[in-house]
């Protein structure tokens, strides 16, 4: 399997510490890709048509994308306990934890392109903040709802962790962890993970 990937990219993280939790890591091969939301990348566009990573080639030539299609997909390839809990309430649980680390990256994203690449005269800040009162929200629900993060990792930890370390890597003025102990203490404890220590974002 070879992984579309980049240093940078929290999505990509997520599937990295996905593979490295449950035994996968060694076979996925890895491959640098330059991602912009305005240039053109054909080749991960043969792999992806969203042109976004991470995406994931199979070794029958076929491709999966975006980030919980191809850690699902992980999931199904391993023989131990599986990180997506089966239909029921630990599933929904989950899956809404996954929902809202996604959440708050594709809000971070989203701002990060805006000063990135739209011309300064055309960047609006009420945009701007409206995505901020997203990740906002989402790292406050998760704040109310800590208790829902702690035991054996699953896709919902692992999201929200990537999700808090690439706040950390891109916003670190933000400072996510004022007025919200208890997702702090969390992420503490699981940034230690062997899992998320070999996969820290760089630029
Ligand atoms: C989001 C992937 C994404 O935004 C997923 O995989 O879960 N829902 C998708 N990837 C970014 C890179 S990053 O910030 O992780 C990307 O590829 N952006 C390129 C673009 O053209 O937007």
């Amino acid at each position: 399997m070879k992984l579309f990937f980049n240093n940078a990219s929290p999505f990509v993280r997520k599937v990295r510490v996905f593979a490295r939790e449950t035994g996968l890591d060694k076979n996925i091969e890895e491959t640098t890709t330059a991602v912009s939301p305005v240039q053109d990348n054909a080749s991960l566009g043969q792999a992806n048509p969203l042109q976004k990573i991470p995406a994931l080639l199979l070794d029958d030539g076929s491709a999966l994308f975006d980030s919980p299609v191809i850690c699902e997909y992980l999931d199904s390839l391993h023989a131990g306990r599986k990180l997506f809990p089966a239909a029921g309430p630990a599933r929904w649980t989950a899956l809404k934890l996954q929902a809202t680390g996604d959440g708050i990256l594709d809000a971070g994203v989203l701002c990060r392109y805006e000063m990135a690449f739209r011309p300064k005269e055309f960047q609006w800040s009420g945009w701007l903040d409206g995505q901020k009162k997203k990740w906002h929200g989402g790292l406050d629900y998760l704040e109310r709802e800590a208790g829902a993060l702690d035991g054996e990792p699953t896709i919902g930890g692992i999201t929200v962790a990537c999700a808090l370390g690439w706040l950390d890597f891109r916003y670190g003025d933000d400072n996510w962890r004022n007025g919200r102990p208890k997702l702090a203490a969390w992420f503490e404890k699981f940034a230690a993970r062997p899992s998320m220590k070999a996969t820290m974002p760089s630029a």
